[in-house]
């Protein structure tokens, strides 16, 4: 804790809906201490203080007494009051177009006023088409219960818009790994510094966890190899002591090839297997389908480096397995996902502390969610449309009802969405209708009828879980919101209200949502009350220590046992048992794209605004192998165009072998707006579906690339 933080106060309680300052805090050199929690989609939810002067915060500082984030805030969010808070390009007034469709061009209007045409048109459009010609569109701008999932869903669910599928990140590997263990129990990350054997496989944990890669490095010291699985030399590859880089969407193969060696050589845990899974010979004869020398022509591997990779996670004890998102964006990702969860089931690995896997931590939550987004309100209406396809949504003629309005918040979909030139082709049309609520014009917004001011992490009350860590946290407001920006709750309350709702579940307070949310009799989170967390900041659930959540079995499938053999993907049409499938290659575009998130300075595309990040993040480039760039004339530096049948970007090539040849890689997160050949790297993308959960197939994009 810094100097003289014994002698501050902590704001004690929270505050029902708009953020109302405790007493005491308007006196002159008054200063608060307020706890609070970064809401950026990531798995770490950082713990932080807030330091106000007078109402107004000066400093946000990571907590030091965190067990797992102790007090490091990222490059992210470590400037979050001068580069979001009081950012010049902070939306605070209501603003209507005034330009064409795209150019982002507003004037300031008043609340009463653009409230009023919202309610009218959308009022219209339900008149017209129904209310299902309504798509709300919102992701992970914040984490936060309230914030990002209550009375939103409840307001669209009351409408009965088309209700929104958000799998655009996680469902496909929850898919894979439901198939084979029945839950997404892993390991809690503070117990990685158990392993032996840190295989991280399709994840870059410097850049997209770093409060868990400290642990890692801290079990190397403690004797463990850290191996790495991705065919780009990430950040996290850079510090691992071996790196393989795999085709992408190879990975089925190089796990059944794993497989093949474990059971063969006689590695696995033979005990585990007989008694904690289900259709081990099944498994073994399609084992034997992947001997080594086969597996290598799939993924481009040495065969001894897939029987050393082998030999070393299965004698090591305990190993583990540590993934994330990055693997799920492909054709095959559930069954990627699948197919590696049964590794840890095969060695044995469940049975030690910190062996096993690691992957999401969303299941240690179960707040009482029929509470909050009120699921059931929404489950009445018949019409959903998947996030990732948005592009196809807004300009497929045979949808109907079209979609006639769009309500984007928490989400850039203009950014992050696949397909960008048909994203913007919808955007664009004269007859959508469309609404954003966010802090700063993004590229989304540009494209917007209203653009509404929302207020941030500082100034709004929520309660957050985390899908890195076990600690449940609270965020207390710290400040008013700054301009006539509000909450998204209450810029749902006050839409509600215009378009003459009247029913009580419309206009809860936060502080309501909050305590509602925690109204559960689960033992992880019992004593786990409201006066608690505003008083401690975060705390634990309760689980179990150590926690082991398979060393005894207890899957969470139909036969309780790991699933080799899985009847459920049977009846769903697919491969009962662990399988590589190939993706599409296209011959037109030899070079395979992986548009994964290397940007040290940005959450997706949040904080994309700020010059400093873009600065601190330098010019975005597409690296790509000598053994690609030499034939076709390409020398690191220069300027080149890579495109396929959607698009193109104009970049410069980095050649320095830091991708495996075939691949080339371009990071995620810059706005095309801020780019001189105004499209970033969705404008590539393909935007198809993942074999189960609804996920996106960004990365099985097919591209190539020429001098210009
Ligand atoms: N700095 C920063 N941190 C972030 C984010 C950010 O934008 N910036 N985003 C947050 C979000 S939303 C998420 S979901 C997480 C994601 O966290 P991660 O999953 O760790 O990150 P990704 O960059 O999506 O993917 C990780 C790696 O997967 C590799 N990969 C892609 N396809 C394959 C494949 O087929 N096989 C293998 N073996 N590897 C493959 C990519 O090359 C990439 O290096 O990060 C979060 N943290
Ligand atoms: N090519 C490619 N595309 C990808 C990925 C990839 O790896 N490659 N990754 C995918 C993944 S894993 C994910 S999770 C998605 C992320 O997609 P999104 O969740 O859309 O992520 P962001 O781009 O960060 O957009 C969040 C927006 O919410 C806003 N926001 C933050 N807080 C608030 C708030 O309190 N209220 C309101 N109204 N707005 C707020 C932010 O300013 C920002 O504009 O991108 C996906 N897209
Ligand atoms: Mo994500």
């Amino acid at each position: 804790m810094p100097d003289g933080a014994s002698r501050r106060e902590f704001i004690k309680t929270g505050a029902a809906g708009l953020a109302v300052l405790p007493a005491g805090c308007n006196h002159a050199n008054a200063e608060m201490r307020v706890r609070g929690v970064c809401a950026h989609d990531c798995p770490d939810a950082c713990a932080w203080i807030v330091t106000t002067r007078d109402g107004k915060p000066v400093e946000v500082e990571g907590d030091p007494d965190h067990p797992l984030t102790r007090g490091v805030l990222c490059e992210k969010k470590s400037t979050v009051l001068q580069d979001l808070v009081f950012h010049p390009d902070r939306v605070l007034y209501p603003l209507r177009r005034t330009g064409a469709k795209g150019d982002g061009k507003f004037e300031r209007v008043g609340w009463e006023d653009a409230l009023a045409d919202v309610a009218a048109r959308l009022q219209k459009i339900i008149d017209k088409d129904g209310p299902t010609a309504i798509l709300p569109y919102s992701y992970a701008g914040t984490e936060g219960v309230v914030q990002g999932r209550s009375l939103d869903r409840r307001f669209f669910a009351r409408i009965g818009a088309s209700r929104l599928q958000r799998d655009v990140c996680g469902s496909a590997g929850y898919e894979g790994l439901m198939a084979t263990n029945g839950s997404f129990a892993g390991i809690l990350p503070e117990d990685i510094i158990h392993s032996k054997f840190i295989l991280i496989w399709g994840a870059n944990p410097v850049l997209s966890n770093p409060h868990v890669w400290p642990l890692m490095e801290d079990a190397r010291r403690r004797g463990a190899r850290i191996v790495v699985i991705d065919p780009i030399r990430s950040a996290t590859a850079e510090r691992a002591d071996l790196h393989l880089q795999p085709l992408p969407a190879t990975d089925a193969a190089l796990a059944l090839g794993m497989m093949n060696v474990i059971i063969e050589g006689k590695l696995f845990d033979r005990d585990y297997v007989a008694k904690h899974t289900l259709g081990f010979d099944k498994l073994r004869a399609r084992a034997r389908e992947y001997p080594p020398e086969r597996v290598a022509g799939i993924t481009g591997l040495e065969r001894q480096d897939i029987v050393h990779l082998a030999e070393s996670y299965a004698k090591a004890r305990p190993s583990t397995i540590r993934t994330l998102v990055g693997m799920e964006h492909h054709a095959n990702g559930a069954m990627m996902f699948r197919t590696i969860a049964c590794l840890p089931a095969l060695t044995g690995a469940w049975k030690y502390q910190g062996g096993g896997m690691l992957h999401m931590a969303a299941h240690l939550f179960p707040l009482n969610e029929a509470a909050v987004s009120m699921p059931e309100l929404e489950a009445k209406t018949a019409r959903s449309i998947n996030m990732v396809q948005l592009g196809r949504a807004l300009t497929d003629p045979k949808l109907k009802p079209a979609v006639r309005a769009l309500v984007v918040y928490n989400s850039n979909p203009a950014t992050i969405a696949p397909n960008q030139g048909l994203v913007f082709q919808g955007l664009r049309r004269e007859d959508l209708f469309t609404v954003v609520l966010d802090h700063v014009i993004t590229d989304t917004a540009r494209f917007a009828d209203y653009v509404f001011p929302a207020a941030t992490q500082v100034e709004v009350l929520d309660l957050l879980t985390s899908w890195g860590h076990q600690y449940l946290s609270i965020n207390l407001p710290a400040a008013a919101p700054a301009g006539e920006s509000v909450p998204n709750t209450e810029f749902f309350r006050r839409l509600a209200r215009k378009m003459g709702f009247t029913e009580p579940y419309l206009f809860e307070s936060d502080e309501d949502i909050v305590r509602a949310a925690l109204k559960t009799d689960h033992p992880l989170l019992k004593g786990l009350t409201y006066e608690r967390l505003a008083k401690e900041g975060w705390v634990s659930v309760r689980v179990p220590s150590p926690y082991l959540p398979y060393a005894e079995g207890k899957f969470g499938t139909p036969s309780g046992k790991c699933e080799f053999y899985s009847e459920s993907l049977r009846a769903k049409g697919l491969d009962p048992l662990p399988a590589h499938v190939a993706v599409h290659t296209d011959s037109r575009f030899p070079l395979h794209l992986v548009s994964s998130k290397s940007t040290r300075n940005f959450l997706n595309s949040s904080m994309g605004h700020a010059e400093s990040h873009m600065k601190a993040e330098g010019e975005p480039t597409v690296r790509m192998h000598s053994r690609d760039a030499t034939p076709r004339g390409i020398r690191d530096g220069d300027l080149v165009r890579v495109f396929n049948q959607r698009g193109e970007m104009r970049l410069r090539a980095e050649v320095k072998d830091g991708v495996r040849p075939r691949v080339v890689s371009i990071p995620q997160g810059w706005w095309a707006s801020r780019l001189k050949g105004k499209a970033s790297v969705n404008v590539l993308t393909p935007d198809g579906l993942s074999d189960l959960g609804g996920g996106g197939d960004f990365h099985d994009a097919k591209v190539d690339v020429e001098k210009v």
